[in-house]
């Protein structure tokens, strides 16, 4: 396919860009925001899932996880978010603050199940600081020890260190040394300090965003990385934030997986903004997985685009379509997301996967092999 796309009549910009990905090089900047303006989607597909078989054959990858949300309420005001309730509106009847008891009772609702990650992220709550959620982890870890907690996005994180006086390294070695596992690529939004101005300009920089993971990396917490798209961003400003990613891979190798996050219209201040074709979502992934070589994985995250989107993108780069998760999520439901109650058992996920012919792979939150659902594995 690949060789298709060098014979073919593309400008000779488009097949550098090819070349360099045949021989694993990275590609400029400019050619990065290239592919955007001038990468037809078939091209873009090809490049992409070139990378894609290289690293992992037909190798997709979910995990068994669920998700905790201890509130949404929030000291910040991002404007394309659906989900927090606050102080911004005083009296709203949606907000919610679960108590450590309702938290240690979910994590016993999975006695005996064979998840394996609890994610935990949330609001910023002023009043849930960073020794409550050591403890909380504590006490998580003594329900069940096996549990990878994946906790706390880079945003919550700079807040909890700010109130505890603690520095990022100092916050997060305490949260490791409680059981915090690795941190989730949420809060990075888009790095272009411009745009982050205009959408979400009272949280995290760009630049804390990055030293916070850089710090975890440095003590041995992997994390991910995400980036919202589709809203106001420039071309520009995608690779530029995926180019900030890729600088920092090169240095700590830390990151286990890149997510696109599509921006959903539905009950924010930005509800104005008409969301991106699902052909625009195709070309991200692809773009991400031919620009940011560096990444193991690119996760689709289904409960976002839906499952048909998902099922897609596997033929664009992504090869992670994270978790069978439990319907405990609420960030993207409120946001108008294809999925009001994403959940997926494993038989479903199994087959949306095989369904394009890929081998279907549980991972754990470490992306360490734990079963393959090939074509000829029974499913029960
Ligand atoms: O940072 C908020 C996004 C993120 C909207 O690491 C929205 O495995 C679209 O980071 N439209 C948090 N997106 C979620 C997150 C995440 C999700 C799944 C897996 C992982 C992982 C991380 O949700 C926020 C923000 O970018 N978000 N509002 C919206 N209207
Ligand atoms: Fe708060 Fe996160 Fe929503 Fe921003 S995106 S308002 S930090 S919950």
């Amino acid at each position: 396919m690949l060789k298709t796309i060098l014979d073919s009549n593309i400008s000779k910009q488009l097949k550098t860009i090819a070349e360099k990905v045949y021989h694993n090089e990275a590609i400029s900047f400019e050619e990065g925001v290239l592919l955007f303006q001038e990468g037809e989607l078939n091209y873009l597909g090809a490049l992409a899932n070139y990378v894609r078989e290289k690293k992992h054959g037909d190798k997709t990858y979910f995990n068994k996880n669920f998700h905790i949300e201890p509130t949404n309420i929030c000291v910040f005001d991002c404007k394309f978010c659906s989900y927090s309730k606050l102080l911004r509106e005083k009296g709203d009847y949606d907000a919610w603050e679960l108590t450590e008891g309702d938290i240690y009772n979910k994590i016993k609702e999975y006695e005996g199940k064979d998840i394996t990650e609890v994610h935990i992220v949330g609001g910023v709550h002023p009043k849930m600081g960073l020794n409550y959620f050591a403890n909380l982890i504590k006490n998580i870890k003594e329900i069940r020890p096996d549990l990878h907690v994946k906790a706390f996005t880079a945003v919550e994180l700079e807040y909890m260190c700010r109130k505890a006086k603690m520095s990022y390294r100092e916050g997060l070695q305490t949260l490791k040394d409680n059981g915090q596992d690795s941190l989730p690529g949420g809060g990075a939004e888009i790095f272009a300090e411009a745009v982050r101005e205009e959408i979400c300009k009272d949280k995290c920089t760009s630049a804390q965003w990055l030293e916070i993971h850089e710090t975890a990396h440095k003590i041995g917490m992997p994390s991910n990385a995400t980036m919202l798209y589709g809203h106001i961003e420039s071309f520009e400003d995608r690779i530029d934030h995926m180019d900030r990613l890729r600088n920092l891979q090169d240095r700590t190798n830390g990151f286990n997986a890149f997510i696109p996050l599509k921006f959903r219209n539905q009950n924010n201040q930005m509800s104005h903004i008409k969301e991106v074709s699902v052909i625009e979502d195709l070309k991200v992934y692809a773009v991400a997985r031919i620009f940011i070589h560096n990444f193991p994985n690119i996760k689709a995250y289904w409960p976002m685009i839906g499952r048909e989107t998902a099922q897609l993108s596997l033929a664009y780069g992504v090869n992670d379509i994270d978790g069978t998760i439990d319907d405990s999520t609420k960030i993207y439901s409120m946001a108008g997301a294809e999925e009001q109650s994403p959940t997926m058992t494993t038989r479903q996920i199994v087959e949306l996967i095989r369904g394009v012919n890929r081998e279907p792979i549980e991972r754990d939150s470490l992306y360490n092999e734990i079963k393959s659902y090939a074509i000829e594995t029974e499913l029960n």
